[in-house]
């Protein structure tokens, strides 16, 4: 059977590519990567996707993972050593906090930062995905100042916590430095003074550099042509799995809908696989044949299709 390459569709400015990055880099692996456009349209992206926009997406053949939490979930899965998820499983708490509140203060920051020289279009895209379609500039201006300073407030819990530790996950990098580290390196790099502003963090700053020199595995170029005509070669890998217990009833086989819970654009599939942390639906389509697109189980809505 062909050993199918993790393919990586992502763009070198986006901070949550940043996050699989580095657990590739964490993990030594190779990989293929497949630059998107920054803004939609996308459209051999959604080909493979079936309609989900965001950064990054992986693929593995035939199978299709939207979202940095499935994907690091089947990076662990399909290559265990080293292990990143080494701590209590509730650290995937803490990639909620940082995707959550902490990625809308550093967001907020950062959009303020970058729209004297950010393209119209960029920020009609950015600011309804981030803020909603009541998004107005300067709005999100009037809380740059409190944005700020609850970044400090939590990067001041992170350098804490690091204290005398290598990691946030112990001796070796983990789960915790990655979810963690991607917003340090998101606003060192949009923040005007970023380098005065996170000299208030010596151990973060000093881990963030043992991150850093981590790197991101290896990396090879592909077309994102290239990535279709290998989906389209491939037959879907996971196995049907159905879940008795969901508290939503759904069933292998059922036509749904998944989608973000922020909002975007449906994908309809058949369900193929459901559990507790992730749903997969198999689809067809004309220039990538049959595919299997993953989802995280949560931040995404399940609905009859
Ligand atoms: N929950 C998603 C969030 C992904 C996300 O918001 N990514 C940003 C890029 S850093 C994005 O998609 N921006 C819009 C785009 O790339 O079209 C994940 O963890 O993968």
């Amino acid at each position: 059977m062909t050993v199918q390459p993790i393919i990586l569709h992502h763009y070198p400015q986006s901070p949550v590519s940043e996050k699989v990055r580095v657990v590739l880099g964490m993990k030594g692996l190779s990989w293929k990567s497949v630059l998107i456009p920054r803004i939609p349209p996308k459209p051999n992206l959604m080909a493979l996707t079936g309609g989900y926009r965001l950064t990054p997406v992986m693929q593995i053949g035939a199978d299709i993972y939207c979202d940095t939490l499935c994907i690091i979930n089947e990076l662990e899965r399909r290559f265990p050593k080293p292990s990143l998820f080494g701590g209590a499983p509730l650290q995937q708490g803490i990639g909620q906090w940082t995707d959550g509140p902490l990625f809308k203060d550093v967001v907020t920051v950062a959009l303020v930062e970058m729209s004297p020289n950010m393209p119209p279009e960029f920020l009609a895209d950015r600011g309804p995905l981030y803020f909603g379609p009541d998004f107005s500039l300067d709005d999100i201006k009037e809380n740059y100042a409190r944005c700020l300073a609850n970044v400090r407030t939590q990067f001041g819990w992170i350098d804490a916590s690091l204290g005398s530790k290598d990691f946030l996950s112990g001796d070796a990098a983990g789960l915790n430095d990655a979810y963690v580290y991607y917003l340090v390196w998101f606003l060192r790099d949009r923040l005007a003074d970023g380098d005065e502003f996170l000299s208030q963090f010596p151990e973060l700053v000093a881990w963030e550099s043992r991150i850093k020199a981590i790197g991101h595995g290896q990396a090879e170029d592909l077309s994102d042509l290239d990535a279709i005509k290998i989906a389209k070669k491939a037959e879907p890998q996971t196995p049907e799995r159905a879940d008795a217990d969901d508290p939503q009833g759904f069933n292998v086989g059922d036509e749904i809908t998944v989608e973000p819970n922020s909002g975007g654009p449906q994908v309809a599939g058949t369900l193929n696989s459901l559990s507790p942390d992730g749903v997969s639906i198999l689809r067809e389509d004309a220039q990538v044949g049959r595919v299997c697109v993953h989802f995280p189980r949560l931040g995404y809505r399940l609905r009859n299709g």
